[in-house]
């Protein structure tokens, strides 16, 4: 008996665990500038996630540099800091239930080209240099941007009171 309640706790507690995944996702300059704000955050909140850090803000090269150090090699790069820096941005933490792959199959592939319609990128932009958005490729890589974008005490835990309609028990 007391073995079945663990097992039942583990499991709630696992699936607890699970929709507090976290992701960063970003408007870039041209997201905001062709005010693609409120449709790119309207999608998030309609799926279901929750919003828990959100500002606007114009990134320092610095900055761009440490979000991109992976890709610091890519001949794209110095086009990528000088696009990414060239006006303000929406940075975000998104939160829920798979949340850092869901997010990506929301944006769509890199090159709008190749994403699929009814993505993010698929409906709203057209070459790879501008592609709007930016999405968490992993929980590792989303720990490390929200560290990066946002201080602790910037990320709020809340509850939103749709919560039981969103996720089962
Ligand atoms: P971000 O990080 O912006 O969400 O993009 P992805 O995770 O989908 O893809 P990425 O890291 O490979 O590329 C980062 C950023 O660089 C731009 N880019 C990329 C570019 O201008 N030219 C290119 O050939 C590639 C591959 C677009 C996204």
């Amino acid at each position: 008996m007391i073995c079945t309640l663990l097992a039942i706790f583990s499991l709630f507690s696992k699936a607890m665990a699970e929709a507090r995944e976290r992701t960063f996702i970003m408007v870039k300059p041209d997201g905001v500038q062709r005010g693609l704000v409120g449709k790119i955050i309207k999608r998030f909140e309609e799926k279901g996630f929750k919003l828990v850090a959100l500002k606007f803000t114009w990134p320092s090269e610095e900055l761009l540099k440490k979000h991109y150090a992976d890709l610091a090699s890519r001949p794209f790069f110095p086009g990528l800091v000088k696009y990414m820096s060239s006006g303000p941005v929406v940075p975000m933490v998104w939160e829920g239930l798979n949340a850092v792959k869901t997010g990506r199959v929301m944006l769509g592939a890199t090159n709008p080209a190749d994403s699929a319609p009814g993505t993010i990128r698929g409906d709203l932009c057209i070459q790879v240099g501008r592609n709007i958005i930016h999405g968490s490729d992993s929980v590792e890589s989303a720990q490390k941007e929200i560290g990066l974008w946002f201080t602790e005490k910037e990320v709020i835990g809340w509850t939103p009171a749709t919560t039981t309609w969103v996720y089962e028990d």
